[in-house]
């Protein structure tokens, strides 16, 4: 049980790879606080990921990209926790148009949730985090390295979570709270029903991946129990690619 006693706090936690970060704490031993934006989704992942009603599983309805519901999601959980151990920012959102015809709305509701929200989230963990120290895991993306056409907000956004992780990991190593970025390669979550449904494509990703096959939000799981875990204190600042190989070949 390497989060036996820990408490995380998970955004995008209902679905995808942050409800798999959930599973996967949860089995570690972790009490669990679960952000996501449908309150629906929310109380029916929570009962799920609960399977032994243990407790330990707390759901607080938030919308990432609204600063508004992120400060009154923390008047919450700071009435009901004074401390904080493992913060994921994981929730993101992707809207896939051509560069010159990207709206400006569709720009700024892709940055709110993948880039500000966790700028906005990260700071109101500071002080749950400050005395004790913490580990905080930012989901990033390939495209925090690469590009490809017609996904240029989410592109920008994910290099700035790359680098606002090591802007993190510098300025807060004094207070013992490390910061490290997973790199997810194209992992069959709901987000890309559409990539893996669409023939064309799905096979250019498996021959692009090394690996030859789309990953498993669960895969992706295992490398933030890793950084959130005590063998991962002396590691900040870094990404970890769980990517099938793609980032290592031409
Ligand atoms: C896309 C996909 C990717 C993946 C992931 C890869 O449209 O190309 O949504 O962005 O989801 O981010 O790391």
């Amino acid at each position: 049980m390497m989060l036996q006693g820990k408490t995380a706090l998970i955004t995008g936690g209902s679905r995808g790879i942050g409800r798999a970060i959930c599973d996967a704490y949860y089995d570690q031993g972790a009490t669990l606080i679960v952000m996501a934006r449908d309150e629906a989704k929310l109380q029916e992942a929570c009962k799920q990921i609960d399977k032994d009603n243990s407790g330990r599983v707390f759901g607080i309805a938030c919308d990432v990209g609204n600063k508004e519901s992120i400060d009154a999601a923390f008047v919450k959980i700071k009435e009901q926790f004074k401390s904080l151990d493992i913060l994921v920012n994981c929730a993101g959102i992707n809207i896939r148009e051509p560069l010159e015809s990207f709206s400006f709305d569709s720009w700024n509701k892709v940055m709110d949730v993948n880039l500000t929200g966790p700028f906005l989230i990260t700071q109101a963990c500071f002080d749950l985090m400050k005395d004790k120290g913490g580990k905080i895991v930012n989901i990033a993306s390939l495209m925090s390295e690469v590009a490809r056409p017609t996904i240029s907000a989410y592109t920008a956004s994910k290099g700035g979570i790359k680098m606002f992780t090591r802007a993190i990991a510098i300025e807060w190593a004094k207070y013992n709270i490390q910061a490290n970025a997973i790199i997810p390669g194209y992992i069959a979550t709901e987000m890309n029903t559409a990539l893996i449904e669409d023939e064309k494509f799905n096979s250019f990703i498996c021959n692009r991946t090394p690996q030859g096959r789309w990953g498993k939000p669960e895969e992706v799981a295992h490398a933030a129990v890793f950084f959130a875990s005590e063998g991962a204190n002396f590691i900040t600042g870094q990404c970890l690619a769980v990517d099938g190989g793609i980032l290592a070949s031409l």
